[in-house]
């Protein structure tokens, strides 16, 4: 099989009700990237990359879409059903730039389920349910109106939430994350995720002011090195996100006692195989973790679905996706949350399709 087009999209997506808040950044609106392989047998294949921002990693829309046009071309000609092979490709052709070749890794991996007629979990080794548990994860506000939202989504089937803290006095984290766990209660799991905006000092007297309460901290601090200097100080659980950029820094994570687990997105890590890697790892070590991506639509979501599927119940930690905040669906039958929730697809591949006649033109076609 060989890839004869590629053609490579720019979709906008308004977040609903925003803007969306963390620590560093306000978004109102995302600029998502969706790849379209077609093949010479006639099965066709999707990817998505949807940075969130240009500040919440070093990863912006026009990186990837320049990336992506950076190795179009070269990628011609090349199977997608040996996915190995072509990492060691796109590698040749372009260093680093991992989030723009998750883009091509997740189209390849709906072209080979449609071409062996099984779903993408399949290829990543099973499911192990059909059902898969979300979160959902609020912005940073005034404690009442986060403690408030916390109620809504347990009330609609969520069993875990992830509070965005940061940018704001840490007191006022503490007051946020007491009166969401006094509001929630003790079988809701909290995590607290500074995406990078804590410092070490904050993360000492979160940790003090809030010992009662089992929450897990998610990427506290903006390095691995400020985390490493609080770790055996923090009575908290502590996930890398932000930091684990990748498989090396996972395992030097892991190997080093960093961590307990990881808020880990596909695309980041590159694309769904490093993210099996990855998930292995995990595995090998007893590390939760989640299975998310920063932002995106359907098809993301659904790479997200799939993948989260075939881990270890007792390691995952939710599938997030950004459903919620986006109100036009670009697949008719794209992936929603029903009572906490992600109803797994079972078509072949992704088991989600574009409606083409709603995408705007692509931006890049080569052929
Ligand atoms: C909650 N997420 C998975 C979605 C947003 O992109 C941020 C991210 C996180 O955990 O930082
Ligand atoms: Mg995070």
């Amino acid at each position: 099989m060989k890839i004869t087009e590629v053609h490579v999209y720019a979709v906008p997506l308004p977040v609903v009700n925003g803007p969306y808040t963390m620590a560093n950044a306000e978004v109102y609106a995302l600029d998502s990237t969706l790849v379209k392989l077609v093949t010479d047998s006639g099965v066709t294949g999707w990817g998505e990359t949807c940075p969130l921002g240009a500040t919440y990693q070093p990863h912006h829309a026009l990186g990837a879409r320049a990336a992506l046009a950076q190795m179009a071309n070269d990628l011609l000609g090349a199977n997608p059903l040996l996915i190995t092979l072509l990492h060691r490709q796109m590698n040749g052709l372009l260093n680093g730039h991992a989030y723009a070749k998750a883009a091509i890794d997740i189209a390849a991996h709906d072209i080979a389920g449609k071409h062996y007629g099984v779903r993408v979990c399949d290829l990543l080794g099973g499911a192990v349910t059909d059902k898969v548990p979300s979160y959902y994860a609020t912005g940073v506000g005034a404690p009442d109106d986060i403690a408030r939202i916390a109620v809504e989504k347990k009330q609609q089937g969520f069993l875990r939430l992830q509070i965005k803290v940061g940018g704001c006095p840490v007191e006022l984290d503490v007051e946020t994350v007491r009166k969401v766990r006094e509001a929630t209660g003790p079988e809701i799991r909290l995590a607290v995720d500074a995406n990078r905006g804590w410092t070490t000092r904050d993360v000492l007297q979160f940790t003090r002011e809030c010992s009662d309460i089992p929450v897990i901290l998610e990427q506290p601090c903006n390095t691995i090195e400020e985390i490493a200097v609080i770790r055996s100080q923090c009575q908290h659980a502590i996930y890398l996100d932000e930091s684990a950029d990748s498989i090396n820094t996972v395992m030097q994570s892991a190997a080093r006692g960093l961590c307990d687990g990881f808020g880990m997105k596909v695309t980041r890590i590159g694309g769904l195989a490093p993210f099996k890697t990855f998930r292995e790892l995990c595995e090998a070590r007893s590390l939760h973790h989640t299975c998310d991506d920063a932002w995106g639509g359907d098809i993301i979501a659904a790479a997200c679905t799939h993948m989260g599927a075939t881990v270890n119940p007792k390691l995952l930690e939710g599938v997030w996706v950004a459903a919620p905040y986006i109100e036009n669906h670009y697949c008719p039958e794209g992936i929603v949350i029903e009572q906490g929730h992600i109803a797994l697809p079972q078509a072949p591949g992704l088991g989600v399709v574009p409606d083409e006649a709603i995408l705007p033109e692509p931006v890049l076609s080569v052929s």
